[in-house]
């Protein structure tokens, strides 16, 4: 036992007495230890030790086919009240679900082991950092867990002996039986149950569940935020950082901006930029009175397909070592990892990610799962930010949102003040992913990229979101939406993306210094097509116009599509939001 707290060590008792595993194992984060579970999951093949010249510390992972994402429809809200949960969670009474499960997590480790998990999300001792306590059978999610937080004793050092403000997550992978897949949050208990689950987003507990659904609701009583954002600091050439956090739904570019490559023009100059954070920032009020945000994670859970050394050199180079692939292909030749997108060349001799015999050069069928993911350690970025461990986080200056469309939304606009920037986020939508089950491509209302992580009723949350504005006052950061994605006639993307997404955060900070001019449209402010700097692109000023332009049926369609949106929060959408959505209207005009 790690740990004297008399409440860490009640309830690990009373999980062990319902779960009745073989033997219990009290995570110490120790190498020796942790050596000791690779080797174990090694033999029994739930882990394949990669190529360790080329990929020194690193293994593949494959879930059962039925598992490959996070499910949405499985996903509850269990507040006491259902109306607490709001319109948009599934609600379950808590005294009705913890009956219902309870039976299943009775006698489900016979014959396996507990591993009792202390994790820490953000900087151990760090102000912002709160204290989960994960109990798992299984060895995999104890591996990603050491890589995506601070994990082991020294995460009890926070805690003493008699706190009670610890995330109790219960993660069993059970039969893995998609019919009693069950992830559960019971926010007034701060209790997660994960069930029948062994895909990422449902057991690392530490991640959506607690950094993002608990958390959203504690810091709504608390008086801060848990938002599903990248953090990225720009440095210029004088060697001043300032720093950006970003909300795109999930599988939408959150790592790929987090981490992105300067363009030559900027490269040339000086500029750098610094990876904080890829999927998730807390956020609090400084003793300044500015907006401070820690990435409370500890490494990247990230999209493979995609990735490469053109597109995202700095991820890639971040899976070199001391990373776990999940369902991705398997080189039999060279014992290494490939999937869509890294290179054009496909292994002839390989396994799918299913692990079933796979010729890249001849299949018609992905080898890898499109949400097929790397898990790496920050450590490893090339870019990661000398403030990533910075226990106080870092000041934001502007935040951004924005997903997928492929028309309505133009490359970037400010909001017109913070009210308005949380109408903006407030009415995101984006086409779905394979990040969630489900059907993918259709556009749907995402607020805050916090559709399928809010832990409570949105309309609350979007008040929230207001109450900081008030808080934050001019101190608040500057608010943007940005659309990497419009496309063609033919579907093809117009924008070039990636790296050159910095042109836009250049224009970006330029407003949040003053230093940019900017046209009123009816649904923000937005830059002079000129004033996006597209030297050395093939595109020309036109283009950007083009990529700027605002059509006004759609956004009367827009706006017709967010009011119907608006309807069901009822009595809890704040009035304010009524406001603004008025003043669109009347900006679009009849
Ligand atoms: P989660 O980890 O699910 O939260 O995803 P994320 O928001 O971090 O998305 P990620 O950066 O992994 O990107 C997902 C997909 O979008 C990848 O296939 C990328 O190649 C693609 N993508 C990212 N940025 C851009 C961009 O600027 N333009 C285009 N066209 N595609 C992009
Ligand atoms: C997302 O889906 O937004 C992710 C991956 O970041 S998961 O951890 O599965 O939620
Ligand atoms: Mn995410």
């Amino acid at each position: 036992m790690l740990t004297n707290n008399k409440n860490v060590l009640k309830w690990v008792d009373e999980m062990v007495a319902l779960c009745k595993p073989d033997q219990v194992v009290w995570i110490d984060g120790s190498e020796e230890q942790l050596n000791g579970l690779r080797a174990e999951a090694t033999k029994t093949g739930e882990m394949l030790p990669l190529n360790q010249e080329e990929l020194p510390g690193c293994y593949l992972h494959r879930t059962v086919p039925n598992d490959v994402a996070r499910v949405e429809d499985r996903t509850f809200i269990c507040t006491r009240k259902e109306e607490d949960a709001g319109p948009i969670n599934n609600w379950c009474d808590p005294k009705e679900m913890y009956a219902k499960l309870t039976p299943m997590y009775d006698g489900v480790m016979k014959g396996r082991t507990m591993y009792v998990i202390p994790y820490s999300m953000g900087p151990i001792g760090s102000p912002l950092a709160k204290v989960g306590v994960e109990l798992t059978d299984s060895i995999y999610v104890v591996l990603n867990m050491d890589i995506m937080t601070r994990m082991g004793k020294a995460a009890f050092e926070n805690l003493g002996d008699t706190s009670d403000d610890f995330v109790r997550g219960l993660h069993s992978k059970a039969a893995v039986d998609p019919e009693n897949r069950y992830i559960v949050h019971f926010p007034e208990d701060n209790t997660i149950w994960s069930i029948n689950s062994g895909y990422g987003g449902n057991v690392l507990l530490g991640k959506k569940c607690f950094a993002l659904r608990i958390a959203s609701y504690q810091g709504k009583n608390e008086g801060w935020m848990a938002e599903h954002m990248l953090i990225l600091g720009i440095e210029n050439p004088q060697g001043e950082v300032k720093y950006i956090s970003a909300a795109f739904p999930s599988a939408c570019g959150k790592t790929n901006l987090a981490m992105l490559i300067p363009p030559k023009v900027y490269a040339d100059k000086g500029y750098k930029v610094w990876c904080v954070g890829d999927d998730i920032a807390w956020m609090r009020q400084g003793p300044d009175g500015r907006l401070y945000a820690i990435n409370p994670e500890n490494g990247f859970f990230g999209v493979a397909p995609g990735t490469n050394a053109k597109s995202n050199p700095n991820a890639l180079e971040s899976t070199r070592k001391g990373t776990i692939f999940t369902n991705v292909v398997l080189n039999k030749d060279t014992n290494t990892v490939w999937w869509e997108g890294l290179d054009k060349n496909p292994p002839e001799n390989a396994l799918d990610w299913k692990g079933n015999p796979w010729n890249g050069k001849e299949s018609t069928e992905k080898g890898a799962h499109p949400n097929s993911r790397f898990t790496a350690p920050a450590k490893n970025c090339p870019c990661v930010s000398p403030e990533f461990d910075n226990p106080n986080g870092v000041p934001i200056s502007a935040m951004i949102f924005g997903g997928r469309r492929a028309k309505t939304a133009p490359l970037v606009y400010q909001s017109f003040d913070w009210t308005h920037g949380v109408f903006v986020g407030s009415t995101m939508a984006s086409e779905t992913t394979a990040a969630a089950t489900g059907a993918v491509g259709v556009v749907r209302r995402d607020p805050m990229a916090m559709r399928p992580f809010c832990g409570y009723h949105m309309g609350d949350y979007f008040q929230h979101w207001l109450d900081m504005g008030k808080k934050l006052g001019d101190k608040a950061p500057k608010i943007f939406n940005v659309n990497w994605f419009r496309t063609d006639d033919e579907g093809h993307f117009i924008w070039p993306g990636f790296g050159d997404n910095m042109r836009v955060l250049m224009w970006i900070l330029d407003r949040c210094d003053g230093k940019a001019d900017a046209v009123e449209t009816p649904i923000g402010y937005e830059p002079k097509p000129e004033d996006i700097n597209i030297e050395g692109l093939d595109i020309g000023t036109d283009v950007v116009a083009d990529l700027l332009s605002v059509d006004k049926d759609l956004w009367k369609e827009e706006a017709a599509g967010i009011r119907e949106f608006y309807a069901q929060f009822g009595d809890r959408l704040p009035k304010e939001l009524v406001k603004e959505l008025e003043g669109l209207e009347e900006r679009l005009g009849k």
